[in-house]
């Protein structure tokens, strides 16, 4: 996989060098190029922004260097014989960022991300380029960040791991908690190791019982406690018909019921945890 950023902090991608996206590099799986927005200015200041038509707070990133950049960008890699570009632009207003997402945008051969500074970039760069090849605007949260760096340093995260050959086993990502189908999309659970006793806190014993259907029973409840409390959303979304009896039993303790008639699952009223 190809990957551009285009930046006015190419610094901020270090961490892009570093651990697993930095030994994917190493080994040839991802080819990363940074690049400075501002090679693509021509004034005595570098200007990359300027006050918003309409008025308002803050500053624009202007249409021109990022034309510019992206194509030189586009150019040089379909020089280099990459293939099939989509632009992905960080932004606070974009979709969110989901492990279906970072699946989706895997499957893609080149990546070239475009993180702004500012108010953000001027639309008619992402209306220009999306008569060119998808653009997926894409938000990692609910809050807001400074500038889009940070965001690209988790996507490229989010979707190096899922690349051929990256992880070590194939199978590492099937029981993600956000995988396609891991667990009916519940959380992980706790995991231990040695040692069995550490300052008074003993591992749960049914780990050590060699009982491997109790095991996976435990890690099931244990995922259903640890969503129920985090993220009660997910439940609520749930298929009740991924629910076994036992599942059942386990959500009544947690404080959860069938909907009267009803296929979905709410936390019940005024019970105490
Ligand atoms: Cl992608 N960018 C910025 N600036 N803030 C964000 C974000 C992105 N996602 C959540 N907040």
């Amino acid at each position: 996989m190809r990957l551009d950023v285009v930046t006015i902090f190419p610094e901020y991608l270090e961490p892009l060098n570093v651990s697993l996206v930095g030994k994917a590099r190493a080994r040839g799986q991802l080819d990363v190029h940074v690049h400075d927005l501002r090679q693509w200015t021509y004034d005595r200041h570098n200007t990359v922004d300027d006050t918003p038509y309409g008025g308002g707070p803050g500053m624009v990133m202007k249409t021109e260097p990022w034309g510019e950049a992206l194509d030189q960008t586009l150019a040089d890699g379909y020089d280099a014989g990459a293939q099939g570009p989509v632009l992905v632009v960080p932004t606070p207003s974009g979709r969110p960022f989901t492990q279906e997402l970072a699946v989706e945008l895997s499957e893609r051969p080149w990546l070239i991300f475009t993180p702004a500074r500012y108010e953000g970039i001027d639309r008619r760069v992402m209306d220009e380029y999306a008569t060119r090849m998808p653009v997926y605007e894409v938000s990692i949260g609910d809050y807001v960040l400074a500038g889009g760096e940070a965001a690209v340093l988790v996507i490229t995260e989010a979707v190096a791991r899922l690349l051929p050959g990256v992880l070590g086993n194939a199978e590492s990502h099937r029981d993600d908690s956000f995988a396609p189908g891991a667990m009916a999309n519940l959380l992980e659970g706790p995991v231990y190791t040695k040692p069995p006793v550490w300052r008074g806190h003993a591992i749960p014993e049914v780990l050590v019982s060699g009982h491997h259907g109790k095991i996976a029973r435990w890690r099931r409840d244990e995922a259903f406690r640890r969503t129920a409390a985090n993220r009660p959303d997910l439940i609520e979304r749930c298929d009740p018909a991924a629910f076994d009896k036992k599942d059942r039993e386990t959500l009544s303790i947690l404080g959860w019921a069938p909907e009267p008639g009803g296929r979905f699952w709410r936390r019940v009223e005024g019970v105490e945890e």
